[in-house]
C-alpha cells in the first residue's frame, strides 16, 4: 500500500478512476476503503449488480492473476477476499429485494476439501435476487452434508461449489450417492467455479455447469420451469 493512499478522497474521484481505485483497494486489502467505494457507487445510482461485477469481480480478477502467478500470497488473498466479502454485504440486501416472487429452492455449498467461497456466495445472493429460496450450507460439504441438507429442505436445486482441480472431482461422489440412492432425478444439479468446464458437468451427470452467476440464475430458472411443465403434463 502506498503512503499517499489516506490522501486520496474517494468521493472526489470519477467514476473510472473510481473502479481503478477500488481495484487498488481490494488487491490491498482494505475493507472499510471498499465499503465506502461501494456506497459512493450506489449514490451515483449504479445498479447493484454492475457495482459487483465490474467493481468487486473484475478486481478479484487482479488479484486472482497475481496469485496464480506467486506475486501474491495466501494472507494477501485472504485480506483481498475478506474486503470484497465487506462490499458484497452491502450490495446482498439491495440484489435480494427485487420484489421477485418465489421460483424455486436451492441448497448451495462448496465441496469437502474446499474453503473457497465468494463465487458461492455469489451465486447464492444472485439466485435470491431472482426469487429462489437459497440455503446456504457454508463449505467443505460431505456427501453426507449435501444429502441431509436437500432431504430437510427439498430444494429444487442443488448447488455445488469448487475451486480446486483436486476437490471438483467430489461433486461427482455426491452425484453418483444420489444415483445410488435413487433421489438423482428428484434435484436440478448446478455445479459451478473457476476450474470447471461445461464437459466436465457433464461427465460428472450434472444437468448444467454455470461459469457465472448469471449463467446461474438463468439456466436455473429454465430448468425449474420445465421441471414445473413436466410435473403439469
Ligand atoms: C480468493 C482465493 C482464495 C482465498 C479464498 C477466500 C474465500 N473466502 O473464498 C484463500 C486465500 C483462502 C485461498 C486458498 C487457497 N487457494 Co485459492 N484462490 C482464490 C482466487 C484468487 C479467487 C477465487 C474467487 O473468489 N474468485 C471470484 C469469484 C467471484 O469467482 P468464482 O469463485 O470462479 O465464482 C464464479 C463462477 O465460478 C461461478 N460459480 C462458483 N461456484 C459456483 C457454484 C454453482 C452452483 C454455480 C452454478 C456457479 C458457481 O459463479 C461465480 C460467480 O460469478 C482464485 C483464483 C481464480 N482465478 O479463481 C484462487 C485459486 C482458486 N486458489 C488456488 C489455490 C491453489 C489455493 C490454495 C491451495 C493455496 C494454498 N497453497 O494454500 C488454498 C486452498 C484452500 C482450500 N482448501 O480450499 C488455485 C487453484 C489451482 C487449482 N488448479 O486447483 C487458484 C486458481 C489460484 C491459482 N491460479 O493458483 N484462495
Amino acid at each position: 500500500m502506498s503512503d499517499d493512499q489516506d490522501e486520496i478522497i474517494l468521493s472526489e474521484l470519477d467514476d473510472d478512476e473510481l473502479v481503478q481505485q477500488m481495484f487498488d483497494d481490494l488487491y490491498d486489502g482494505l475493507k472499510e476503503e471498499i465499503e465506502e467505494a461501494v456506497n459512493i457507487l450506489l449514490e451515483r445510482k449504479w445498479e447493484p449488480y454492475r457495482v459487483l461485477t465490474e467493481a468487486l469481480v473484475g478486481g478479484m480478477t487482479i488479484v486472482g492473476q497475481d496469485f496464480r502467478d506467486g506475486i501474491l500470497f495466501v494472507p494477501e488473498v485472504l485480506l483481498a477476499a475478506n474486503a470484497m466479502k465487506g462490499g458484497m454485504a452491502i450490495l446482498k440486501p439491495l440484489l435480494a429485494e427485487t420484489g421477485a416472487p418465489r421460483v424455486g429452492g436451492m441448497v448451495i455449498g462448496t465441496v469437502k476439501g474446499d474453503i473457497h467461497d465468494i463465487g458461492k456466495n455469489l451465486v447464492g445472493m444472485m439466485m435470491e435476487g431472482a426469487g429462489f429460496e437459497v440455503e446456504d450450507i457454508g463449505i467443505n460439504n460431505s456427501v453426507e452434508g449435501y444429502l441431509e441438507a436437500i432431504e430437510e429442505h427439498k430444494p429444487e436445486i442443488l448447488g455445488m461449489s469448487a475451486l480446486l482441480t483436486t476437490t471438483m472431482p467430489y461433486m461427482k461422489v455426491v452425484i453418483d450417492t444420489m444415483v445410488e440412492q435413487g433421489i438423482r432425478d428428484d434435484y436440478i444439479v448446478l455445479v459451478g467455479g473457476a476450474p470447471l468446464n461445461e464437459e466436465f458437468g457433464k461427465a460428472i451427470g450434472a444437468d448444467a455447469y454455470c461459469r457465472d452467476a448469471a449463467v446461474a440464475v438463468e439456466t436455473a430458472k429454465e430448468f425449474v420451469a420445465r421441471k414445473h411443465n413436466q410435473a403439469a403434463v
